[in-house]
């Protein structure tokens, strides 16, 4: 019987993959989520215990190698620290396609660089994102795309290589590639700049659809600009593709 923690900070994903590991008899499974996740939400939704392990502090770092066969992180927020990754094998499950789209928010620089995409799990490694591949998977961009049209496609890509995929880390039977170099490196901060939008940058249509798609994300209040009273105005784009 496989010890698995699994440590992540988004509720959706989580309870999808807990419906997975549900039917596996291989498995003990527990749920952790970070000190800045709404941890009652996550006990409500997946309707048993979850933990909050801060993965700054020494003592839930040796409560986690002490009781845990593997660590698989799911959208965790927190970085893993050295002394977590070389005493525990810890992996990731990535919305993006490693290299190409490492770091925050893949598919928003994805279509804004028009980069390729997909999904990845990886191991991890001191490098974000950027450990020895188990699977990746490619997923359609559409032109009509916004962020959160993509970023849908990418989830279900991730919880089907989940599914995939899971029985060989378990076992620690999977093969490994090694990313082809470092790819692409987004992060936090690059998405806070892209966001203000400047009103006097010279674009090609198509580029500026593609800028307010890229951030276009559900209820979200992304991209703005600052009117000449010093108002903030948010800025979300809606397309349509012809049905006929
Ligand atoms: O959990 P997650 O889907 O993923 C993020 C990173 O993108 C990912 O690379 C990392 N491995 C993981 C730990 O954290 O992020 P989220 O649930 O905060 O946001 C989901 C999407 O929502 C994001 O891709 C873009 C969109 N979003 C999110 C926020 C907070 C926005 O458009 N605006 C926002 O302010």
């Amino acid at each position: 019987m496989k010890k698995v923690l699994i440590i992540s900070d988004n509720l959706n994903i989580c309870s999808r993959i807990d419906k997975i590991l549900e039917s596996k008899n291989n498995i003990v499974t527990t749920f952790a989520t970070s000190p800045f996740s709404n941890l009652g939400s996550f006990k409500k939704v997946l309707d048993k215990k979850v933990f909050i392990y801060d993965l700054r502090k020494t003592e839930h770092l040796d409560i986690i190698i002490e009781s845990y066969d593997l660590v698989i992180s799911i959208h965790c927020k927190q970085l893993f620290p050295k002394k977590m990754i070389d005493n525990i094998k810890c992996f990731n499950v990535h919305p993006g396609y490693n290299p190409v789209n490492r770091g925050w928010y893949p598919q928003v620089f994805a279509i804004i660089n028009d980069l390729k995409i997909g999904a990845t799990i990886h191991e991890i490694t001191e490098d974000l994102d950027g450990g020895a591949i188990i699977a990746r998977r490619f997923v359609e961009k559409k032109s009509y795309d916004t962020s959160l049209d993509l970023y849908n496609r990418i989830v279900d890509s991730e919880i089907e290589l989940f599914k995939e995929h899971i029985e060989s880390i378990i076992n620690l039977s999977y093969l490994t590639t090694e990313p082809e170099g470092n790819g692409n490196l987004f992060l936090k901060k690059d998405f806070n700049e892209i966001c203000k939008l400047n009103l006097e940058e010279k674009l090609t249509l198509g580029e500026a659809i593609n800028k307010l798609r890229a951030l276009t994300h559900g209820n979200f209040n992304n991209a703005f600009f600052e009117d000449d009273e010093g108002r903030k105005v948010y800025c979300k784009i809606k397309l349509e593709l012809d049905k006929k």
